[in-house]
């Protein structure tokens, strides 16, 4: 795994994480606050509102595992993948990846609570704007039309950000 590797899935868990906390700051007491950690292996944990590690690296096929080790509910919502209802406590979703690179994902009930998955060698072919588009590029047919993706990725933010707000809007809705 490479540097590059490194610093391009921390600017995609960042960039999420920014734009989610950047619309929910007044209520950020409920996100992660832990520093960002990275471990190799299949299974990440919802603790204390963190994704443990932050950034997990594992190889293509792998079954990755999250679970929710809090009292209360998380979610793992990207681009098209996820498991956007609730997980409970000791609940699991389970997915795997069939390509090498960078997967990020959020919980938008839980501002800065986000991370992302590192498939193999990300760097293989790979520029930093391609990287960071991964987890949409999963979703569509492979195309090189970079500028088209990177607009994608961008809507993946403004979608997270959109959501995070709307979930603060119902939390603070009186009898909601
Ligand atoms: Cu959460």
């Amino acid at each position: 795994m490479t540097i590059r590797t490194r610093r391009a899935a921390a600017i995609v868990t960042l960039a999420l994480g920014a734009s989610i906390t950047g619309v929910s700051t007044a209520s950020a007491g409920g996100g992660c606050h832990g520093g960002a950690t990275e471990g190799r292996g299949t299974r990440i944990e919802m603790l204390d509102a963190c994704f443990t590690p932050t950034t997990l690296f594992a190889e293509p096929g792998d079954t990755i595992t999250f679970v929710n080790r809090d009292e209360f509910a998380h979610n793992v919502t990207a681009n098209g993948w996820g498991n956007f209802e609730d997980l409970g406590e000791g609940e699991r979703y389970t997915t795997s990846f069939a390509d090498e690179g960078v997967y990020a994902y959020a919980c938008t009930l839980h501002p800065g609570m986000s991370g992302s998955v590192v498939i193999g060698d990300a760097d293989a072919g790979a520029d930093a704007a391609s990287v960071e588009a991964l987890p949409v590029a999963a979703a569509v047919p492979a195309s090189d039309d970079r500028g088209w993706i990177a607009a994608g990725a961008a809507g993946l933010l403004i979608g997270a950000a959109a959501g995070a707000g709307i979930a603060t809007v119902r939390r603070r809705s009186p009898g909601a």
